[in-house]
């Protein structure tokens, strides 16, 4: 029987909606570059709740990592009620990108209120254009196409990474890098028909705990894909900077524990080295990688196979992460579509 669950509809569809993403970015390029190049920014602040929050880190790790320039990642609510740890010199031009599937989350709106305070410019990324954020940005990248019903964000989540991706590209001026960022569809059609089977299976484990490690960009992702086991699943989960892992939650891992490491390029060795001590001490890994690696008492390894760079194949990560949390929920008897006490977006009557 075909699963009818509209997340994992969502999900799949994940390798048309990235086309649609890019021919609005590729559309939107010459709006965007004006806005990149009218001043000299001191940061760029990414802001976000929820998902949108992991989505503000990661892109700000790799804004920084792309272009050297200072970029923040933070809860668009630190923005609004404690701006004096945000902005130490007010005068100081400073571009936030304020990002918000829905674009009417009440404190990424805060956010937007109090950088206009200061009279600096607000890129908004959203996939509504009727929105309370695209009305109120000085400009909007609406990703209509990846608007979802789901609760849980998944292609939203995936497709303005894309974006966040494409506006450091552009401000990095690193042509071969966006690029590369059109053959995303492609690359993610081959990884979902490799690995969807073999995460259904793994999802369907005996795990108490499931811990998702990544540095750089990639711990914002493992935060996003730590939440959506929390969404969809209702189970315990956390996320780590990779080799933080040792310094405490290491004490958790036994063998109801299994621990996702997404390996970077930069770091491979030293990430490959902590998931070897998960499984010394009896817990179970799963290294997600672009090509996998040679040890031969990995528990489980995925390769990506995409053939690009960390910076580019990042969102490649998602969709696997994504049915991992789906199937977890399934295995649980649990409705992935209806998560407990959430709504689509938190709007909020007063402070
Ligand atoms: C942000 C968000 C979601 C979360 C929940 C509540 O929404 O925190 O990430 O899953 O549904 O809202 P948005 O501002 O990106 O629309």
């Amino acid at each position: 029987m075909v699963d009818q669950s509209v997340v994992l509809r969502e999900i799949m569809s994940q390798p048309e909606v990235w086309s649609a993403t890019w021919q609005q970015l590729e559309g939107s390029r010459d709006r965007l570059a004006e806005l990149l190049a009218s001043q000299c920014w001191d940061a760029i602040l990414f802001t976000g709740c929820g998902s949108t929050h992991y989505l503000a880190l990661a892109a700000a790790a790799l804004h920084e990592q792309m272009t050297g320039e200072r970029a923040r990642g933070l809860p668009a609510s630190e923005i609004a009620l404690f701006p004096a740890t945000v902005y130490p010199d007010v005068a100081a031009p400073i571009l936030l990108i304020a990002i918000s599937r829905s674009g009417e989350t009440t404190e990424t709106l805060w956010a937007v209120d109090r950088h206009h305070e200061h009279q600096q410019p607000v890129l908004g990324l959203t996939c509504r254009t009727d929105s309370a954020l695209a009305r109120r940005s000085d400009l909007a990248l609406v990703i209509a196409e990846a608007d979802e019903e789901s609760v849980a964000q998944t292609r939203a989540f995936t497709s303005l990474y894309i974006a966040a991706q494409y506006t450091s590209g552009l401000l990095a001026g690193d042509e071969p890098f966006l690029d590369v960022l059109s053959h995303l569809p492609a690359r993610l059609e081959a990884v979902l028909q490799r690995h969807s089977e073999f995460i259904a299976q793994a999802a369907a484990g005996d795990w108490q705990r499931v811990i998702f490690l990544g540095s750089g960009p990639y711990y914002g992702l493992a935060c996003e894909a730590m939440l959506k086991l929390k969404e969809m699943a209702l189970s315990w989960s956390e996320a780590y900077h990779f080799l933080e892992f040792r310094h405490g939650p290491i004490s958790l891992v036994d063998e109801h524990t299994l621990v996702i490491g997404l390996i970077s390029d930069t770091a491979e060795d030293a990430e490959r080295a902590v998931l070897a001590d998960v499984r010394r001490l009896g817990g179970r890994t799963l290294a997600i990688a672009d090509t996998p690696g040679a040890a031969a008492d990995e528990t489980y390894a995925v390769g990506l196979g995409s053939g690009m760079n960390e910076r580019a194949r990042a969102a490649l990560h998602l969709p696997l992460l994504q049915l991992f949390a789906f199937h977890r929920a399934r295995t649980r008897g649990l409705d992935p579509d209806r998560p407990r006490h959430l709504q689509q977006a938190v709007v909020l009557e007063r402070r």
